[in-house]
């Protein structure tokens, strides 16, 4: 199967997944949470993190319903992300997937309680007894997702974001500070995603640290592309508001490298990705051509 076909199978395979557990652990389709949820998890997005969750868990056989769990576990965990960054306190987003952000369809308070149950949502799914899932396992997880999603990963790259334009610190950002706040705003729920398949499988400590390092470098391309598609792309085909980083005078790689130097660590960043899947041989080729996918997307 085509590279974009996988993709697109797995998304598929996620949002089916992902409603059936909605309406088996979220609120009424008909009430204002759940349908704010719905709309949140359920409309587009390219699905890239659960796709990660399925490849790299099928480096090492992993059962299909353990595997799809954790992928809209982690999708769960990014929706929720989306919700709140764009919310008016945070980045002040209209646009997300192509249609109006939680808080516009909705409104603040809404997308403040979506945000929280789907936050919630992901750790219910991961340690609900499912399948052949051995508890040791589901604990990994959980731990590997709190650590990525939380005040030490993600929380705290939105947190440095934030201080960045609203309080304008550090007040000269260096490509090191950069690089760290892309590491834990964007990088580990990439690489959390890319762990999960090892940790489902129960792979060995060295073929699991290979597909952390293999999702760092992988979070820190999709990063570098999201800022480059921020310059460059069409708001039509990205689905959200472009050119923001510009217009307010955001720190990124391509405002602080220009787009020829940033786009140069992008590639550096995709070969390091590569590089990190060698003792994987062959068995990784869809996730290489995952790495040429975060690197080259449109939107
Ligand atoms: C609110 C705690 C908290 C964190 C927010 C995700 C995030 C952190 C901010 C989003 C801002 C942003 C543009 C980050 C860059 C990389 C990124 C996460 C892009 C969006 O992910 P995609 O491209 O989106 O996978 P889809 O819609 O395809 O799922």
């Amino acid at each position: 199967m085509e590279f974009v076909q996988r993709l697109e199978a797995a998304a598929r395979r996620t949002e089916d997944h992902l409603r059936a557990l909605l309406d088996e652990c979220g609120p009424a389709a008909n009430g204002r949470l759940g349908d704010a949820m719905r709309y949140a998890a359920l409309a587009g997005g390219k699905r890239f993190r659960p796709f990660l969750v399925i490849e790299s868990a099928a480096l090492f056989g992993v059962e299909e319903r353990m595997v799809l769990d954790a992928a809209a576990a982690i999708e769960c965990v990014h929706c929720y992300s989306l919700v709140h960054d764009d919310l008016p306190s945070m980045d002040d987003d209209n646009l997300r997937r192509g249609q109006p952000t939680v808080h516009r369809a909705y409104d603040e308070w809404t997308a403040i309680l979506t945000g929280d149950a789907l936050l919630t949502l992901a750790f219910e799914i991961l340690a609900q007894p499912a399948g052949q899932r051995d508890a040791s396992v589901d604990v990994d997880l959980v731990l590997a997702l709190a650590k990525a999603a939380g005040g030490r990963g993600m929380v705290e790259g939105q947190m440095f974001d934030l201080e960045a334009e609203k309080l304008g610190t550090p007040e000269t950002p260096t490509i090191d500070h950069i690089r760290k706040l892309h590491a834990l705003k964007t990088g580990a729920l990439i690489a959390c995603a890319c762990e999960a398949g090892a940790i489902l499988g129960r792979a060995t400590a060295i073929d699991r640290a290979a597909l952390r390092r293999y999702g760092e470098h992988l979070g820190f391309a999709f990063q570098i592309a999201d800022d480059l598609l921020d310059a460059e792309g069409d708001t039509e085909i990205v689905g959200k508001e472009t050119g923001k980083d510009n217009a307010r005078g955001k720190a990124t790689l391509v405002t602080l490298l220009g787009v020829d130097n940033a786009r140069a660590c992008l590639e550096e960043a995709e070969r390091d990705a590569v590089n990190s899947l060698h003792l994987f041989g062959g068995r990784a080729a869809t996730l290489i051509e995952a790495a040429r996918f975060a690197a080259q997307r449109a939107r």
